[in-house]
């Protein structure tokens, strides 16, 4: 073998002891994590850290390429920029000792302090990433010497002697630490990620936990909804709720340890347990969510039947001091909103602390155990999911997770319209067909939604029969659709008589705007 190809070969091998014991500082700590720590693992800290620092255009690219793969594709970056790093800690630790050990130690720093300075860390949080560095390190030092006393024994073999006992000694013991110390890796680190996952006993207790029943219930009057295949539905099913959030993994959090606490500007501190909640009688509500970054005809937004406590009765428990504008919520993973005071406290607007969500508990994903819902503003500036403290304080003093970020401190909804069926792109045959879809106009109610064909007249379309102002509408309207491509046009009025935009507005920094124009082929 020549001199070069040698040295490729133990680059080769090093980069490779590199990724060995990258996979061990991850697995232990995953390990460690299981044992004393659940949600101190070093790769998701990681991601979240990045999630909170990039920049808001990157956040935005990545979602409109990835899309509800977003976080996945995220996991996948960060497991190849590893792989790439625990690569060249080998050939450093190999030709520069301890070089290697050193990167390694940073990068274990560097996580540790991704992990303690996440909301809700508990006070064993360090000792995953420690113990991962402890174990990378070792597993480091051991295969590059190794490796080491390969290349010397196979330095001393010349070509002409082709019996070499301490070369393949030597070989065969860096190979079995590394296959031994890969193997166990892979195994350790992805079992204990999995039984993590499958064991979070939050999901059992949730299982099991069952609602007491609504002292009030919300009539759904009749003709509330429309029997037209491709509508959505008057309420949204659990399994189907759109979903957006900063969190890379789902929060958990025992009911029987959850406490609300209630301070900043209020007469009285309060912290209130979930029974304390469950106390205060449920009621229904029928709220349409929607998301600031639902996009002209988008599909985040959504129906739901919720159960819970209104928000002024929370707040008259505190009693709010004057001077006091905004309530900055804030949830178990460091997210917060800020939502007018006002919004909260009006008795005209049900304002809730949600605990149901159509018929039962929360699903994790939507904020189990206790998330808000505020008819009338976005999402992200009203609707915290695993939610634990209520602040009273002031828009001048405090500010909300995407206010620096580049959308507005304060943001009701844009009211809008959609077309669900016939959807684009998806050709439909001649003939009588229904034109359907949903129009929302939270706490003040649509009036009428009017459609134009090939740029025709507006025309009124029939409505289904509102539940409330605070949640969607249907519409239909029937059509002698002709062959050919048409442009279905929608846009609706509010019950103050006001004509929904028809200019243009991107998502940031709140909210779009615009009539949908959908092209249809008809065939
Ligand atoms: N803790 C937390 N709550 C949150 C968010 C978040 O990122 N973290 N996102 C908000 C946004 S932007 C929206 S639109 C709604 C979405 O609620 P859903 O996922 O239940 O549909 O939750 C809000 N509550
Ligand atoms: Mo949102």
């Amino acid at each position: 073998m020549t001199e070069r190809r040698a040295r490729w070969k133990f680059f080769t091998l090093s980069a490779m002891a590199g990724i060995v014991s990258g996979a061990v500082f991850l697995a232990a700590a995953e390990l460690l994590a299981l044992l004393v720590a659940r949600g101190a693992s070093p790769i998701l800290a990681v991601g979240s850290f990045v999630i909170d620092i990039v920049p808001q255009p990157f956040k935005e690219f990545a979602i409109a390429t990835f899309g509800e793969y977003d976080k996945i594709a995220l996991l996948a970056g960060l497991g190849l920029a590893v792989v790439i790093a625990s690569a060249i800690a080998g050939i450093l630790q190999f030709v520069r000792p301890p070089l290697g050990v050193i990167a390694l130690v940073i990068a274990g720093a560097l996580s540790t302090a991704a992990i303690v300075t996440r909301a809700g860390v508990t006070p064993l949080a360090f000792l995953p990433p420690v113990v991962g560095t402890v174990a990378g390190s070792v597993v480091l030092i051991l295969l590059c010497r190794r490796l080491r006393a390969w290349r010397s024994s196979s330095a001393t073999v010349t070509a002409t002697t082709d019996a070499a006992p301490g070369r393949n000694v030597d070989r065969r013991r860096f190979l079995v630490l590394a296959a031994i110390s890969g193997a166990s890796a892979v195994i350790v680190g992805i079992s204990a990620r999995a039984v993590s996952m499958a064991t979070s006993s939050v999901e059992a207790v949730r299982g099991a936990l069952r609602l007491p029943a609504p002292k009030s219930t919300v009539t759904v009057p009749a003709g509330a909804e429309l029997d037209i295949p491709g509508l959505s539905p008057l309420f949204t099913p659990n399994k189907d709720f759109y979903r957006v959030d900063t969190a890379l993994t789902v929060p958990t959090i025992d009911p029987d340890t959850w406490r609300l606490v209630i301070d900043g500007m209020v007469d009285r501190r309060i912290e209130l347990s979930f029974a304390d909640l469950l106390d205060m009688g449920l009621d229904e509500y029928a709220i349409t969510l929607t998301c600031v970054s639902n996009e002209v005809g988008g599909e985040l937004l959504g129906n739901a039947m919720w159960l819970g406590v209104p928000l002024r009765d929370i707040l008259r428990m505190a009693g709010p001091q004057s001077g006091a504008d905004m309530v900055l919520s804030k949830s178990v993973d460091g997210y917060t909103a800020s939502t007018p005071l006002s919004a909260l406290t009006d008795d005209g607007l049900d304002a809730i602390l949600a605990v149901g969500m159509n018929g039962d508990p929360l699903p994790l994903e939507h904020g189990f155990p206790v998330r808000m819902v505020v008819p009338g503003l976005y999402g992200y500036v009203s609707a915290t999911k695993w939610l634990t403290e209520l602040k009273v304080t002031t828009f001048a003093k405090d500010e909300a997770y995407w206010t620096p970020r580049g959308y507005s401190a304060e943001a009701p909804i844009k009211f809008s319209s959609r077309v669900d069926t016939p959807k684009i792109g998806k050709p439909v045959a001649a003939g009588r067909i229904p034109l359907a879809g949903v129009a929302w106009a939270q706490s003040v109610g649509i009036q009428s939604v009017e459609v134009s064909i090939d740029d025709g007249d507006w025309l009124p379309a029939t409505l289904s029969t509102p539940i409330n102002s605070d949640t969607w509408v249907q519409w239909f309207m029937e059509w002698d659709a002709t062959p050919g491509t048409h442009y279905v046009a929608v846009r609706a009025i509010n019950k103050n008589g006001d004509l929904q935009i028809e200019e243009r507005a991107p998502i940031a920094p709140n909210g779009s705007s615009g009539w949908q124009r959908s092209l249809i082929s008809v065939t």
